[in-house]
This record gives structure tokens, sequence and C-alpha cells, in this order.
């Protein structure tokens, strides 16, 4: 064995994206520790970011080919005949139904991974498919949609200005255990006990007592009900005069028909519903308003509900009618620092594929958000014969069978397509389902700069890594594989020649157009680059491979940025967009009797939704799967901690194990997703797991979640996992 050697990189989970040193010895990634020298992290990393090593060099990698049999197991091929056999059958399904007929899933892995992103996204433009999916219709598609009626700008994301803010309302989020969400922020945690350290104030409102309420001020919530809270909030700052109305018509148009709107919700209208007393209302109302440096940052928690567009607006409008928007210590928008922002903005608002609306799904007819369709869509987009008939899928760094709604349904629809490929690190629960899956390359065996994040970082910083081994086995990356189908494609369409084109000439020209020569020109034109060779001392790719551990490229945040940000005419935010207003008319919750308990999602430390139940090192200690209820509840059910109980929901019901406790809501029911392997996917130890009495490898939760075109949030068709009727009921006592 040679000397083992370091090397700096950073790890790509999660949005934090720590600094890592990887050591390597032999082309063997031995270990992984955080690195010290990184400007943000300063030596802090997760126990996930630690075992990564465990996934890189897990036994049951696929690192070649396979190829589906028809009993349902795999053969190993040869990438050869993989990609002919691939390209004929695209081939055969594009000719005899065209490109909107084939289409992809990304991944949450695929926003941490640029080639994937560009060159998958290339690739279905050039398609022309309507049939685009992602993790985000369960994530955070509803931001965008929130985000291009009140902006104009699907793409801007305001995000708390942690460093400076000095009261922080977290809504439906639970940055210490899950590190931030559309916001990147290293050591989160130690900056959220920073704003108390400065004399400053943290409030979580949440059903459940989470990580970050226990060491903050916990305002529990009943869930689903934070479009009203923020309607009462809006009602108080009106009726009480807290709202400098000068100051917010200069930057707004609409104001007094969100007035208007907000009339029927005072605190003690909303207070049976939310479960907020009114006086608690009020005096945040009053602090948000009276407080220079505020802001309300909303997650995952405000956007799996019925209203999710309209609950995230409302959290922006509820920013910017109390001060706080855009200004320092308040909500404030990133930038990628390229010239012509606004410019870029409005073109890529108009060019739909970043826009909302652009087109509409032919199942449910719900409008794409930034060229997206709902992913709870795809099981009936592939089942529902005639025009535009979903029939080849890509699934990139995904698996939906565990994550989307109803995966059941998707799983058998899967192997209805007439092709189905997966690019993945392993045998999942949805690409047991594939024709194909392809291996690739973990984030450790590829170069990067993860575009995604740039303007999200709420300390802007730049960082690029080398990959620290090469590809293992036969891993290839996702873009090149996008390449050669282009490749093998291109007499089918003057697009699909194109992207062939570029790729063939500029290689032979010795000067290949990959993710790093991308990568090198958006560093040179964003914030702190050179503008190829315009600022002397600015960043290019090279530059910023010099600086492993990365670059601040400036301190702080800048305000003053929403002129540039809205693109609406007069650049105002719009309050009071028709789409918005329409959904305040559906605030009411109907309840079915016999399930009397609501349902809301959590995350743990040791698991990333949906594929890290295999590392040893994350499952020691024995993990388990299990259901969160109160005392109460579980007294009424006559269940004990630690019984098997059976969950169901009007779609389906699950059993697991069930955890008692007074950190959560009475009413409430918190269970994590992500579990529910079956023995489907090549997971050894996970489903070993699965196996074994105790019931630890746990079961899916989105079993009991409606992928029905009719339960999706209409404007942005995400899917509701969070506020579901549920009944639980005693199962077994184990042992
Ligand atoms: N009930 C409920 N459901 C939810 C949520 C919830 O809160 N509640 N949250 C939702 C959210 S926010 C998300 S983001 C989704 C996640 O949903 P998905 O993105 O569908 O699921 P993941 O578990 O992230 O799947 C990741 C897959 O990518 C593979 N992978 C990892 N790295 C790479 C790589 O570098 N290249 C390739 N090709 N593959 C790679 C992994 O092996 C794994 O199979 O789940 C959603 N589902
Ligand atoms: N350890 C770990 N970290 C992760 C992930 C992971 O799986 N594991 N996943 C990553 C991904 S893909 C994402 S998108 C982010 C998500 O990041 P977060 O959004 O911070 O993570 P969650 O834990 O889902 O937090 C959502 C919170 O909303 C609460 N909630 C549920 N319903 C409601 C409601 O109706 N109203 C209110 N006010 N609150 C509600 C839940 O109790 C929960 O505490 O985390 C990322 N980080
Ligand atoms: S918090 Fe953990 S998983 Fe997320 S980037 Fe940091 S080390 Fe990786
Ligand atoms: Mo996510």
């Amino acid at each position: 064995m040679t000397a083992p050697v370091d090397k700096t990189t950073f790890c790509r989970i999660c949005e934090p994206m720590c600094g890592m040193i990887a050591t390597v010895s032999d082309g063997r990634l031995l270990r992984l520790r955080p690195d010290p020298a990184h400007p943000l992290s300063e030596g802090y990393a997760c126990p996930k970011g630690i075992a990564f090593s465990d996934i890189v060099n897990d036994d049951d990698r696929v690192l070649h080919p396979l190829r589906r049999r028809p009993d349902g197991g795999f053969d190993r091929v040869s990438w050869d005949s993989a990609m002919s056999e691939i390209i004929a059958r695209l081939r055969k399904v594009h000719t005899e139904h065209g490109g909107e007929s084939i289409g992809g899933y990304l991944g949450n892995p695929s926003v941490f991974n640029t080639g994937l992103m560009i060159w998958s996204g290339l690739f279905f433009q050039m398609l022309g498919s309507p049939h685009i999916y992602s993790s985000n219709s369960q994530d955070a598609n509803n931001r965008y949609a929130a985000s291009h009626f009140l902006y104009g700008n699907a793409l801007a994301v305001p995000i708390p200005d942690i460093e400076r803010v000095e009261l922080l309302v977290v809504v439906g989020a639970n940055p210490v255990v899950s590190h931030g969400s559309l916001m990147s922020t290293p050591r989160v945690r130690d900056k959220l006990v920073g704003i108390r350290r400065r004399g400053g104030r943290v409030v979580v409102i949440d059903p459940r007592r989470t990580e970050t309420a226990r060491e903050f001020d916990w305002m529990p919530i009943r869930p689903d009900t934070d479009a009203l809270l923020m309607l009462s909030l809006i009602n108080v700052m009106f009726a009480e005069g807290l709202v400098d109305l000068r100051a917010v018509a200069a930057k707004a148009t609409g104001v007094a028909a969100i007035e208007k709107l907000s009339a029927p919700y005072p605190p003690e209208a909303t207070e049976e519903r939310t479960g907020v007393p009114a006086a608690t209302a009020r005096k945040l109302a009053r602090d948000l308003a009276g407080t220079s440096r505020a802001a309300v940052y909303g997650r995952v928690g405000t956007c799996l509900g019925r209203n999710g567009t309209l609950t995230t607006a409302l959290l922006d409008i509820v920013n910017l009618l109390a001060g706080n928007l855009d200004s320092v210590g308040g909500s404030m928008f990133g930038t990628m620092g390229f010239p012509a922002e606004r410019a870029i903005a409005r073109a890529m608002q108009r060019s739909g594929g970043f826009g909302w609306g652009a087109r509409t799904s032919r199942i449910g007819g719900f409008p794409q958000v930034a060229g997206q369709a709902p992913a709870s869509l795809m099981a009936k987009e592939i089942t529902t014969p005639g025009p535009g008939q979903l029939r080849a899928l890509f699934l990139c760094a995904g698996n939906p069978v565990l994550s989307v709604p109803n995966g059941a349904e998707l799983a058998k629809a899967l192997g209805q397509t007439d092709l189905c490929v997966s690019f993945d690190l392993y045998r999942n629960e949805t690409n047991a389902n594939a024709d194909f899956i392809l291996p690739a390359p973990s984030m450790y065996e590829r170069p990067d700069h993860v575009l995604m994040f740039q303007s999200l970082y709420t300390t802007p910083f730049k960082q690029a890594t080398d990959p620290v081994i090469a590809p293992m086995g036969e891993s290839r990356a996702e873009w090149q594989v996008f390449n050669e189908l282009a490749g093998g494609l291109a007499d089918l369409s003057p697009k699909m020649r194109a992207m062939a084109f570029v790729d063939r000439v500029s290689r032979r020209l010795g000067r290949p157009v990959d993710p790093q020569r991308v990568i090198d020109g958006l560093i040179r034109m964003g914030q702190g680059g050179d503008r190829f060779g315009i600022r002397r001392r600015g960043l290019n790719l090279a530059r910023l491979r010099a600086e492993p551990s990365g670059v601040v490229v400036a301190e702080h945040l800048r305000p003053g940025r929403l002129r540039t940000v809205v693109t609406h005419r007069g650049r105002k935010v719009k309050l009071d967009a028709p789409e918005l207003v329409e959904e305040c008319g559906r605030l009411d919750l109907d309840e079915p009797a016999d399930l009397p308990l609501l349902l809301i999602g959590m995350r743990e430390v040791r698991s990333e939704n949906t594929w890290q139940h295999n590392s040893p090192m994350l499952l020691r200690g024995g993990r388990s799967h299990t259901a969160r209820m109160h005392p109460d509840d579980a007294d009424a059910r006559g269940v004990a901690d630690g019984d098997i109980v059976s969950v169901r929901s009007a779609h389906g019901e699950i059993v697991l194990p069930i955890t008692i406790t007074a950190d959560i809501s009475p009413g409430v029911v918190a269970i994590p997703h992500g579990w529910g392997h079956n023995g489907s996917g090549g997971w050894t130890r996970a489903n070993d797991a699965a196996r074994a009495d105790s019931g630890t490898g746990g079961a899916n939760v989105n079993q009991l979640i409606s992928s029905d075109p009719a339960d999706l949030e209409r404007l942005a068709g995400m899917a509701r996992m969070n506020g579901v009727p549920i009944e639980v009921i005693a199962h077994a006592r184990p042992g």
C-alpha cells in the first residue's frame, strides 16, 4: 500500500456542503474527516458526511451496467451492449410516439451534480418533452411558484440573513437536523446559537418540539394551518398600524388587496384552528414589525400542505410588511453575480424552463414549475393511454418509489414502460423495475462546483473540487452518457443533432464542452469572477481549484436587490396575483371524523431521504423506523411505547413501531420518510434490517399519501404529505 494522502474536497449530501478531507491510498477512499481550513464549516461535518466512505466502498454498489431479466433479476452487461440496446429502444419510442413520450425524473442528489443537472436538462429540452419530473414537487416547487407570482422570477428565493438577524422565526423547518434547506449555511446550529448570543431570539413554529425547537422557543401549531397564522400576522400588522405603508408602497403593488384578504383573519378567529393563542400571534406580529432585523423562514413543513404556494407567498409578504424583506438582518436575496441579472431572469422566466405554467400536465392539467411536472402524476402518465403518454423514463439519482406518494402504483407502472433506465450508485426500490441500471460515480469520483446553491449561501462562498478518486468500477458520469445518447439519436431531430455536434466537434478540437468548461465560464461571469480577464484578481476555475477549501466572495448578503430581482413591471413585488387570492378561498379544513390524527414528516440525523440505510456506520447502535405520538393519544388508543401499530389513511395502511413522546402536539403523528426497504433494492443491510423482527427496515410512509390529482396542491402540483388525516390502531406487542 502506498502512503495515504489527504485531499481537500467537500461533502455534497446536503446543502451546507461542509468541507472534507479525504484520505486516499492506492486509488481507494480510506476515510473522511471534516476540513478545519474550510472558511465556513471550520472543521464540522455530520455523521452522514463522515460515513460516506461506507457508501463509496459499499459492496452493494452497482459498478457495472445491469440489464433486467424477465424474472426480475439483473445481469451484468457491457456498456456497449447496454448503450446500443437503449439507443435502439429510444429510437423506436421516438419514431413511433415522438420526443414527448420520453421523460426523466431527477432525484435530490442531482442538484449536487452539475454535469447531470445541465446535461439531462439539455437532453430533455432537445426532446421537447413535457415529462420532466423531480423530487422538487415533494419539496420546493411551490417556493418557485410563489416567487413567480410575487416577483415574476421563479428562481428568486429569499434567505434569512442569519449572520445579522435578531429575531428569526423558523416555520416548518428543523435546521439542527436537516442542516438547512434552500439556504446553504455550514454550522447552521452554531449560527442559530449565535443569534441568541447576540441578544436575539429564535422562534420555531412546528407541530413537533423538534431538535431545533428544543434549543430555542417552541411555538406549536396544528399542521397545515400556517397560511391562517400568516394571515393573522398580516391582519394584526394592518389593524395595529404596524405597516410602514409608504415604504411598502414603494416596493409592492396590491397592498390594499392583501389588507382586505387578511381582514377576516384576526388571531382570535384563527386560534382554534391553528392552536396558536391569539395573544401569542399578536405579540409575534408586533415583534416582527418592531424588530429592525427580523426574518421569517419557512421550509418543507410549509411546502407540503394543501396550500403550500399560498403559505410560502404569505411568509414573504409577512417579511415585506414588517419591513424585513431585502434589508440587512432580514430575508434577503443572494445573487449569482452575473451581469445583466434582471435581463437574464426575465429571459429565463419567459423560456418556460425556469418560469411557471409554460405547459400544463396531460393528467390533471397542472402548471409546470421551472419546467417540471408533478412527480405524483408519473404513474398515471405512464399508464394512461393517448397522445403524449410517457413511454420511456430516465431515473436520475432518485428513488421515487419510496419518495413520492403511492410508490406501489409507481413501481407497477414502471414495469409497463417501453424503456426505463436508471443512473444510480445502487439497486434501489425504484430501479428494481428498470430495464437498465447504469453505474454512476459517487460525488467523490467526479470534479464539481455546485451551481444550484450559489445564490443560497448566507455567506457568499465558492468552492470547486477535483475528484478524490477515479470513478469506481465501470461507473461513467451521467453527462457523458447523455452525450452518447444524443450521438446515437442525432438523426432523429435537428436539436439532437446540434447537441451531438457540439460534443463531437469540441472534442475533436481538443476543447471538449464538459461540465468543467461550463463551470469555468459561470465562475468567471459570476460573483467574484474574473470576467474573462476584465477583473485581474477575479476567480476562474483554476484559481478556485488552487484554493481547495474554498473562497468567501463577500462578507455578507447585499440589501436593496429587489429592483434587480423583480421582473414585474415597475419592479414592484405583486402581492395580489389572482391565483394566490383564489387560494385564500380554500383554507378551511374539513377532516374525516374516522381519521382524527394528522400525519407530518420528520428527518433524522443519520438518514438522508431513502439512501443511507445501508451504511454500517449509520446503522450502528440499531436503527429503527418509528412513528412519534403524544402520550394522551397513545393512552386513548391503548398503545404503549414500542408497540407495533397500524397507521391508516384514506389511501393506505402501514405497520411500524411507535415511540411515545411529549415532544409532539396531541393529535399529531410524525413519521420519517425514506424507509420501506422491502428487498426489491440491492441494499443488503437495509433489507436485512427490514426482515428482522424488530421491524427496523421500516415502512414506506408515502403509502399513506395520495397521488390522485384531486389531492395535489393546485398551483405547483405539490404532494400533500403534511397534515394528512390518519388513525393509529394497536397492532401487536413485541416479544
Ligand atoms: N413523506 C415524505 N416524503 C418525502 C419528503 C417528506 O418530507 N415527507 N421529502 C421529499 C424530499 S424534500 C425529497 S428531496 C425527496 C427525495 O426523493 P428522491 O430524490 O427520489 O430520493 P433519494 O433518497 O434522494 O434518492 C437518491 C438516489 O440517488 C442515488 N445517488 C446518490 N448519489 C448519486 C450520484 O452521485 N449519482 C447518481 N446517479 N445517483 C446517486 C442514491 O443511491 C439513491 O438511489 O423525498 C421527498 N419525499
Ligand atoms: N439528516 C437529514 N438531513 C436532511 C435530509 C434528510 O433526509 N436527513 N433531507 C434533506 C432534504 S432533501 C431537505 S428538502 C431538507 C429539508 O429541511 P427541513 O425542512 O429543515 O427539514 P424537515 O425535518 O423536513 O423539517 C420540516 C419541519 O416541518 C414540520 N412540519 C410538518 N408539518 C408542518 C406544518 O404544517 N406546519 C409547520 N409549521 N411545520 C410543519 C415538521 O415537524 C418538521 O420539523 O433537509 C435536508 N437535510
Ligand atoms: S451536514 Fe453532513 S451531510 Fe450535510 S454537507 Fe455537511 S457533512 Fe455532508
Ligand atoms: Mo428535499
